[in-house]
């Protein structure tokens, strides 16, 4: 059998014939090299053109809509007792509630207060730095928003541990390459000790700033590896918000609002940033 597929050719047209037999493409593309060569150069731009058009429009469609319907989650996160839950009532039914730590996550579709009147899934999260991590990890990817919410009547007090987990939202790859909204709500605006928004930016950019330092400090001490996060902000610059990626805002509220628990909540600036996403 072997024998026989590797006979001698012979002569010239045997060889011939036995290499048209092995290219049986070889015959095709020449005949439409030749083919081509024919057509009207103009033609020929045309249907590049042309196949360049449906592959970029497909390849926007594929990361247009993938992106639309996989990212629709609004985030509340932040320390313990900083208001998230009382938020998450307020926004969802306008109702106080009083609340308990919480241990694990809660959902409900939120329509935003804007004339096209998206629809998002608001998550609460809980703040416990025990928990933090694994919900964090859970959530991140479908994140269009992250409401980080600040208690503003102790921030002196906290300034540390909110920048930390500031720092470990703004160092996450997956959170750099999403830039999900970022919206500050700097709550608790009814206790007359509160601080400004403005003022808690200004710590915030000096803490992260210093963090930073020390963090990168920290990870070239051991391997040099920066262990798969995101260099926090412009290399030799001091840090500040604008910096990111994503949109930053920075606003005042008060969940539990003026007029305390038979009151409305003081949320209309939360509410206006959630209806622009
Ligand atoms: N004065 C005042 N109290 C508030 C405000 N928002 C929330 N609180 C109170 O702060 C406490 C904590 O609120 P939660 O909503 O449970 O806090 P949380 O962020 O969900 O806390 P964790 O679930 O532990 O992460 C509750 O007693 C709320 O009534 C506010 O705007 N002003
Ligand atoms: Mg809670």
């Amino acid at each position: 059998m072997e024998a026989d597929s590797v006979r001698d050719p012979g002569t010239m047209e045997e060889k011939a014939d036995l290499e048209m037999a092995e290219n049986p493409f070889e015959q095709y593309i020449e005949s439409v090299r030749q083919e081509l060569e024919n057509q009207d150069p103009i033609f020929i731009i045309g249907i590049i053109v042309a196949l360049a058009v449906v592959v970029i429009t497909f390849v926007f469609l594929k990361y247009f809509l993938s992106s639309k319907t996989v990212r629709s989650a609004v985030l509340l996160v932040g320390l313990c007792d900083a208001g998230k839950t009382l938020l998450f009532s307020r926004l969802l039914s306008g109702k106080f509630k009083r609340t308990q730590t919480s241990i694990t996550d809660s959902s409900a579709p939120y329509r935003a207060k804007s004339d096209r009147g998206s629809t998002w899934t608001l998550i609460d999260l809980p703040g416990h730095d025990s928990l933090r991590p694994q919900y964090m990890e859970k959530f991140k990817s479908a994140a269009r928003a992250i409401v980080f919410v600040v208690d503003s009547a102790i921030f002196q007090k906290e300034v540390r541990d909110v920048a930390e987990f500031l720092y470990f939202l703004l160092t996450d790859p997956v959170i750099i390459r999403n830039a999900p909204a970022l919206l500050l709500a700097c709550n608790k605006q009814d206790i007359t000790m509160a601080k400004s928004a403005k003022l808690i930016q200004q710590q915030l950019e000096k803490e992260l700033n210093t963090l930073r330092v020390t963090r990168s400090a920290a990870l070239s001490s051991q391997d040099g590896s920066v262990g798969g996060s995101v260099y926090l902000g412009k290399k030799g610059k001091d840090f500040e918000f604008s910096q990111l990626p994503m949109k930053v805002e920075f606003l005042e509220c008060s969940a539990r609002g003026s007029k305390g628990e038979e009151g409305n909540a003081d949320i209309d600036s939360l509410e206006k940033s959630l209806a622009k996403l």
